[in-house]
């Protein structure tokens, strides 16, 4: 047993989980207006939960390459009333995708019960709002912003490089009153890396593991996964499916996914043929 307390559920992460996506930014939800983006956003909550989901990672900020940043208002008008609206019905771990210190602070008192933020806690009063909340926080790695991200990155060697930051990050959080024990790392998939880059840090996985943190891997349908089988987005399920097994023999134990089902069943059987005797 491995627990680790997500807000008032907590999880085993000695056991792996599923992370299921629920973006709602406006293009998200275009379904010409049958429903609002509301009741869809909490319609694809609910479907993912019967799949076995163990959190919904709500965000209302594309972080997509070339995605340019929403104001403070207009991301909690997205994320608040979806986080308030599945918390009110389910009994779910709900996580905030999100790097502003308002949005934190209100989807904390909301009933969230982790922070995901893309950049590890960098934009200015998200680390004090964080410290404030007592909740768990994925520090993730990206070079650079969504903006510019994908203009030539290069490393030294890319698993060190990665690995050293989100150390530094470990430590700048311990230095504002926030544990160890409360931090979740990520090496950001596809967040200012290029093919080879993704390819060695899913490699390594274990490193990130054997820094003593747990590891939560998001590369669900990434251009990675295209890049290699040459597929569209809509295509990269069984490639996806591959990279994520491969991460879970290597230590990651969350992972954030638009497939929730083929991902609870495959980890299920991944799991249960590690822990037989
Ligand atoms: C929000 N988001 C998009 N991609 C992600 C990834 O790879 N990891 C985490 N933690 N969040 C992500």
């Amino acid at each position: 047993m491995s627990l680790m307390p997500f807000g008032d559920k907590s999880l085993d992460l000695s056991l792996p989980h599923v992370m299921g996506i629920l973006n709602v930014t406006p293009d998200s939800f275009s379904d010409g207006g049958a429903f609002s983006a509301l009741d869809a956003a909490f319609q694809q909550a609910d479907k993912m939960i019967r799949e076995g989901a163990s959190i919904i990672d709500v965000g209302g900020e594309s972080t997509r390459p070339g995605a340019v940043p929403v104001s403070t208002q207009q991301e909690l008008d997205r994320v608040l009333p979806v986080i308030e609206s599945i918390k009110k019905r389910f009994d779910i771990i709900v996580s905030v995708d999100t790097s502003t210190a308002d949005v934190i602070r209100n989807a904390s008192a909301l009933g969230a019960g982790l922070i995901n933020d893309v950049r590890a806690l960098e934009r200015e009063g998200s680390l004090q709002a964080a410290a404030q909340t007592n909740l768990p926080i994925c520090l993730m790695h990206m070079k650079g912003t969504p903006k510019t991200m994908q203009n030539s990155p290069e490393y030294t060697s890319v698993t060190d490089d990665v690995a050293d930051y989100l150390v530094s990050r470990v430590d700048v959080c311990e230095a504002e009153g926030i544990g160890r024990h409360r931090l979740i790392l990520d090496p950001g998939i596809g967040f200012g890396k290029t093919l080879t880059h993704n390819l060695s840090l899913l490699k390594n996985t274990k490193h990130f593991r054997k820094l003593g943190f747990h590891v939560l891997m998001g590369l669900s349908r990434k251009t990675m996964i295209g890049d290699v089988l040459s597929l569209p987005v809509e295509e990269r399920l069984y490639g996806t499916m591959g990279a994520n097994a491969s991460a879970y023999s290597k230590g990651a134990r969350i992972f954030r996914v638009h497939d929730v089902r083929p991902h609870v069943e495959m980890l299920a059987l991944m799991s249960r043929i590690e822990r037989e005797v």
